[in-house]
């Protein structure tokens, strides 16, 4: 047997003052260390990585106090060197090391499997009666938050909204709109057919909403539920290749306002109250003459370009102007259709992409980026409006 040098105080028969009876436990009760040979130390670190390694419990930082703290057992063990004979002292040395090493990589492990990377997070701070951690919230997509935009502006004005289904027939799609079967203007709005009836498909517009509308107030004896002033949010197909300008399906606005006398500086007013509630009390509007087989006159609306301020840059393609929407006076073949005597009402539509708007307004380039629910797009919206 090895002798490890002076041998200050006896107290056992292992040479070492401390209690051995649980190791784990997270009372502490070494006090002091005496190394009587290298065998006995050597054993001392074996019994102890035994117990390390067959040790159940996760309390990572009560093992922290018991093994690694200032009055641990590593502490404990270290300080006791100064006993050891100088010819032992490399290899004591290199044991010990080894055995810090070995606790230091365990309590590594119980702050991993327990999930407390914190030594000071103990027992008590898992207090089963504190309010949960906040959650992260999402945040709304720019095509919901610019729809609810526009629906509350419209709103202000008296507008209800309508909604109708996605799948619809070749009449409220089409033919009420005087869109007839054979018309040239059907070829712009190609759209999904439904294999179970050729009558179906997926609707190309929210216009077909309106005709809905439109027929029930018809319907109501001397059309008692006119006047009709409702906005159709709502997504719609159409049969396109997809690219940065265009998808198989986007999202329109629409609206329609029928009653007796309304005239096409109605309609003005209503958009230009919309533009100056949408992009701001600067912005300019134009309407250029334009055609569509539901309204007549048609016109087009464009607004002073928001990015050069209708200087010219290439956003507006150098006009100072951009296109926003569509809209016209209700044709009286459209009121027939569905039922309103064209003698007695008339009324003014309009019609905007919901991607055209969120687009200008957020300067998004791509229509694509909407439909591909890549987070890194989406959470730029939160907080937007
Ligand atoms: C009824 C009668 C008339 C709705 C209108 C437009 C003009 C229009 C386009 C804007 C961009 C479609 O999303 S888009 O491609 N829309 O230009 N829409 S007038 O006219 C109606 C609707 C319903 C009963």
């Amino acid at each position: 047997m090895q002798e490890l040098g002076h041998v200050p105080i006896l107290l056992n028969d292992w040479g070492f003052s401390f209690c051995l009876c649980n190791p784990l436990s997270t009372v502490n009760c070494i006090t002091i260390l005496i190394f009587v040979t290298m065998e006995q130390l050597l054993n001392q670190i074996k019994e102890l990585k035994e117990k390390i390694i067959t040790n159940v419990e996760n309390d990572a930082e009560a093992f922290r106090i018991k093994y690694l703290g200032t009055k641990g057992f590593v502490k404990a063990i270290m300080g006791e060197m100064k006993n050891v004979a100088t010819e032992n002292k490399k290899e004591a040395g290199q044991r010990l090391n080894e055995f810090k090493l070995f606790v230091e990589e365990k309590y590594e492990q119980l702050k991993l499997s327990s999930g407390n990377n914190s030594p000071l997070t103990t027992h008590h701070s898992q207090d089963l009666t504190l309010p949960a951690d906040d959650l992260p919230l999402g945040s709304r997509h720019p095509i919901s938050l610019v729809k609810n935009k526009i629906i509350s502006i419209f709103q202000r004005l008296g507008f209800a909204v309508a909604e109708g289904p996605e799948v619809e027939d070749d009449f409220h799609n089409f033919t009420a709109l005087n869109l007839p079967e054979n018309h040239p203007a059907r070829d712009m709005q190609d759209t999904f057919y439904i294999a179970q009836n050729p009558d179906w498909l997926l609707r190309t517009h929210t216009s077909s909403v309106q005709v809905r509308e439109m027929q029930k107030a018809g319907m109501k004896n001397g059309q008692g539920k006119l006047p009709i002033r409702i906005i159709c949010p709502g997504r719609v197909y159409r049969n396109e290749t997809i690219s940065a300008r265009a998808h198989c399906f986007f999202h329109q606005v629409e609206g329609l306002y029928i009653a007796e006398n309304v005239s096409f500086a109605d309609l003005k007013q209503t958009l230009y109250f919309f533009v100056q509630e949408m992009f701001g009390k600067d912005v300019k509007v134009r309407f250029r003459p334009s055609y569509f087989p539901f309204t007549e006159p048609s016109a087009e609306m464009d607004i002073s370009c928001l990015i050069c301020g209708g200087e010219g840059c290439s956003v507006c393609k150098k006009t100072g102007w951009v296109e926003i929407l569509g809209c016209g006076m209700v044709h009286p073949n459209v009121l027939d259709n569905c039922g309103i005597d064209s003698n007695k009402y008339n009324g003014f539509a309009f019609g905007m992409g919901i991607e055209r708007i969120a687009m200008l307004k957020y300067q998004i380039k791509d229509l694509r980026l909407f439909s591909e629910n890549d987070v890194r797009f989406l959470k730029q919206f939160t907080g937007a409006v």
